[in-house]
């Protein structure tokens, strides 16, 4: 990692909220009461953050978030006390297995890819899979992409060799679901073509015993409407990525009738108020920790009588 590039303030609020999931208004407040991030100015007086200040918000946020008080984790942040667990803005090192792997998809060795996931996931448990090798791999290879240094074809084959991995890990936690609690229906709405939100989703449904009928990415509303009609899920679960017609997009999904409606997703986080407005719950943060005790607050729906039986999982079409 060149230093210099590292120290270079570039990136901006709105950035920094998406790469962190800290909304911009939090940032403001932060800096306002604690004097952190103290972010450097554009001559138009707009905010420009370092990569490192970056980083340390995401750890911020992750300790936040595990419970710690965030005036301490901001003084030890302040102090040069905090050390950042979680990946730089950047990207990875050379020797990391995340750039390994992204490099040898890009040199369209499927061999060698294998071999790296297959060592950097061994031992590890599914949620640590996705955290430490899934995940950061599948912003790699995009940020490679929209920072000019790879074709579209090679990210493609990277997402779609990752997508892979992921959806198989949904299938593994799907085996070891034998008794889901009910069903939940997994997706991103129609204009959002990215599928690793909801798929990470239904990974976190399915980890905290829920089944989770997914339903890929891009799907209109007036569909989810009928899935509901069809199979009377439990809840809607919906994965924001795109920031792009949000406000349309909620406004439309508060018209679905049957089931409640959750949303989350890196999208979410600057349009909270917008959400609970149009009776959505947003839930924030990574979904495999967070989804769990959101649902533990729902009960499913019970089986009408005839078909009950007591103590067995509401059951729908071909679920198990
Ligand atoms: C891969 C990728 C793509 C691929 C998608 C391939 C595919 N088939 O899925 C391609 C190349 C197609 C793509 C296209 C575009 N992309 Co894109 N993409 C990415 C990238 C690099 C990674 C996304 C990803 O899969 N991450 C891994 C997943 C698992 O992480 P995640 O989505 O953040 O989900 C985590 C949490 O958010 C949370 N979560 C997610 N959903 C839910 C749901 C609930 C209920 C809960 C509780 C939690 C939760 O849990 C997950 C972790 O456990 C991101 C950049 C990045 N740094 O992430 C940009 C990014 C998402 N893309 C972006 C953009 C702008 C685009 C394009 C508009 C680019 C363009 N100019 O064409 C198009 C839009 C296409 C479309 N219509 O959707 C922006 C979005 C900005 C915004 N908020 O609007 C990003 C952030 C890039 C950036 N730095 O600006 N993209």
């Amino acid at each position: 990692m060149d230093a210099g590039l590292f120290s270079v303030p570039r990136y901006s609020i709105a950035a920094v909220s998406k790469l962190t999931g800290v909304s911009c208004h939090t940032l403001r407040v932060w800096e306002r009461r604690y004097g952190f991030p103290d972010p450097s100015r554009t001559q138009a007086g707009h905010r420009r953050y370092q990569a490192e200040q970056v980083r340390l918000i995401r750890e911020i946020a992750r300790r936040s978030r595990s419970g710690e008080a965030i005036c301490k984790v901001i003084a030890d942040a302040r102090d040069g006390r905090l050390v950042a667990e979680v990946g730089m803005p950047d990207g990875p090192g050379r020797d990391d297995p995340v750039d390994r792997l992204i490099s040898a998809l890009g040199r369209a060795d499927c061999i060698a890819a294998e071999e790296i996931y297959r060592r950097a996931s061994s031992g590890l448990g599914l949620p640590e899979i996705v955290d430490r090798v899934i995940s950061p791999s599948l912003t790699e290879s995009g940020e490679r992409l929209f920072r000019g240094e790879c074709s579209m074809a090679k990210e493609r084959l990277a997402s779609m060799y990752l997508l892979r991995k992921l959806a198989g890990l949904v299938d593994e936690a799907q085996g070891s679901n034998t008794r889901p609690r009910g069903s939940i229906l997994a997706l991103s709405v129609q204009g959002d073509r990215h599928e690793g939100g909801p798929l990470m989703l239904s990974l976190a449904l399915e980890l905290s015993g829920w089944r989770a009928i997914y339903l890929g990415a891009d799907l209109a509303v007036r569909e989810i409407q009928q899935a509901i009609h069809d199979w009377e899920p439990v809840a809607v679960g919906i994965s924001m990525t795109l920031s792009r017609n949000v406000r349309k997009r909620f406004g439309e999904l508060s018209g679905l009738r049957g089931a409640p409606v959750f949303v989350g997703g890196r999208s979410v986080v600057n349009y909270q108020g917008l959400a609970k407005r149009s009776g959505l719950t947003v839930i924030l943060g990574p979904a495999i920790p967070n989804v769990g005790p959101y649902l533990g607050r729902l009960s499913p729906v019970p089986d009408p009588p005839e078909a009950s039986t007591p103590g067995r999982p509401r059951r729908i079409n071909g679920s198990h």
